[in-house]
């Protein structure tokens, strides 16, 4: 059979305010850019694990929703779905199906919500694709009538077998980074959090030569790859980090991870991953002021119990070097009209080198769209197409709808403009320069 994946590319945002400030504001339009043409890993590992005997080809559907027309040449076509862009890949499957394409459909919001994709493709996956995917593959080879798989009838994905995502399949596409997985999944439970949705898996890190050898893939392509660690959760094991670090400072390549703020406690391990080429931390920091975060974390409150450090924390891993984004989310429960103003003060006085403000979305199959359903304090149940992280589609507690909008619209023109973000990036590099003397003036 042709076989095609189809990833579904580019930022999704529906707040026209937003979207037209989002063209202007140069913070802003620097990371849309940078990940907008991230390729789809998910994908790629599907492909590593397709049976022989197939022709493979990887497509991108553009931010428009259209698909290229070469996907019609397939027999199977698998599709990867994000809430956001679910309704563009349904009318994708629609007429592929309608010119005998076979659908076969996985990933984040499926994965929540199957049966309802299951009234749009041939084949929906549950779960972890890898050690599904080739029973799909034999199913549509034989023409099956369409049905569900789940990865909960198959053995769990085991980390250290994973092969060499079909990176190859990219072919010259000008991708500005590459995802590479180092450990699937986090230990934390936030309330919020769609990834953490579908493995019904324990925290897993790839054995360090398995991530070298799919980084030596990627340089074997490319010559001077950006990398993009694709993990919720990259340093929760220490040691484990510092063994990944010691092993890519040879590479000399520049990467760019998620982890949480604990990443602060061990400097040996900052030492070691800014000397690896680490540019870049993504942290959940949720909120400025601590009550929101009470709870956010359902486990052990993580969250709540690292506020007093955060501080402190971003202060020591920016004076490595290292750059942190810090995330805020936006209309918390908790949150009244003054957090806009406490998130700008905020990102100014730690000098966060990057910031991410976000509204605070459910997403299906996540505790808190449970809650909020509930609390009958969805506005719209089942737009799917509104859980872009930018577009509010809940009642806020503290604030109006309006407010949250307006208040959205008001940070994001102080934050990225050209004098906030000047004035926080000049503080991280006064913290680095300090902390080369201190380290010169100790070494003296
Ligand atoms: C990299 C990334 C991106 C890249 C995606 C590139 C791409 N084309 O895939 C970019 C930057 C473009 C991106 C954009 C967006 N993202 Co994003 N992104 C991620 C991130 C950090 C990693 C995804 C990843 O690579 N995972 C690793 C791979 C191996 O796992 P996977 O994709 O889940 O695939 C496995 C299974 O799901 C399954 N599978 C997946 N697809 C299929 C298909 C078939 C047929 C089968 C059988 C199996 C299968 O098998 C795979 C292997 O096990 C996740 C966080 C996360 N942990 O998922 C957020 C995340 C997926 N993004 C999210 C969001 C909200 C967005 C945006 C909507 C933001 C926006 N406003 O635009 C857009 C959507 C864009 C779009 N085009 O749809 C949410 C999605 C929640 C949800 N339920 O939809 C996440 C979970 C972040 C979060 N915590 O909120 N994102
Ligand atoms: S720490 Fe991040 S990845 Fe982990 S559960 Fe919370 S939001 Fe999800």
């Amino acid at each position: 059979m042709k076989i095609g994946f189809l990833a579904m590319s580019g930022i999704r945002a529906h707040d026209p305010k937003l979207l037209e400030l989002g063209l202007t504001l140069p913070g802003f339009v620097e990371r849309s850019k940078t990940i907008a043409s991230l390729p789809s890993l998910g994908l790629l590992y599907l492909a590593a694990v397709t049976p022989p005997g197939h022709e493979l080809h990887y497509y991108e559907a553009e931010s428009d929703g259209k698909e290229p027309a070469d996907v019609y040449d397939c027999d199977l076509v698998a599709i990867s779905t994000f809430s956001a862009q679910v309704f563009e890949a349904y009318a994708i499957a629609y007429r592929l199906r309608a010119a005998g394409v076979r659908v076969a459909m996985g990933g984040l919001h499926v994965t929540a919500l199957p049966q309802e994709a299951l009234e749009h493709a041939d084949y929906v996956v549950i779960g972890e694709g890898e050690n599904v995917w080739p029973e799909v593959v034999h199913a549509a080879e034989r023409g099956d009538p369409a049905r569900m798989f789940s990865a909960a009838n198959c053995p769990p994905v085991e980390v250290h077998r994973l092969p060499v995502p079909r990176y190859d399949l990219l072919g010259d596409r000008p991708y500005n980074r590459f995802t590479v997985q180092t450990t699937r999944g986090c230990p934390w439970r936030c309330e919020f959090c769609a990834s953490n949705v579908m493995l019904g898996q324990p925290y897993r890190k790839r054995p360090v030569s398995r991530v070298l050898r799919d980084i030596h893939e990627i340089r074997q392509l490319r010559e001077h790859p950006f990398i993009e660690f694709a993990d919720d959760n990259t340093f929760v094991d220490k040691r484990w980090g510092k063994e990944l670090c010691r092993h890519l400072a040879p590479l000399h390549l520049k990467w760019f991870t998620e982890t949480d703020i604990s990443v602060a406690e061990d400097v040996e391990l900052l030492e070691l991953m800014r000397a690896a080429g680490c540019r870049q931390v993504l942290i959940g920091l949720e909120s400025p002021s601590p009550q929101p975060l009470a709870g956010l974390e359902m486990k052990h409150d993580f969250k709540a119990r690292w506020f007093d450090r955060y501080a402190s924390a971003i202060e020591r891993i920016q004076s490595r070097g290292i750059t942190v984004n810090g995330c805020f989310i936006l209309g918390l429960d908790g949150h009244e009209p003054d957090i806009f103003e406490q998130v700008l003060d905020f990102a100014r006085d730690v000098s966060l080198y990057e910031v991410q403000i976000t509204i605070l979305t459910a997403f299906p199959g996540t505790p808190l769209y449970a809650r909020l359903l509930r609390e009958g304090r969805i506005i719209e149940p089942n737009r799917w197409d509104l859980c872009t992280l930018f577009d509010v589609n809940h009642r806020p507690l503290g604030m109006t709808v309006g407010e949250l909008q307006a208040g959205m619209h008001w940070l994001t023109q102080r934050l990225y403009d050209d004098e906030c973000t000047e004035y926080r990036r000049r503080g991280f590099f006064c913290s680095v320069r300090a902390e080369r003397r201190a380290q010169l003036a100790t070494a003296a």
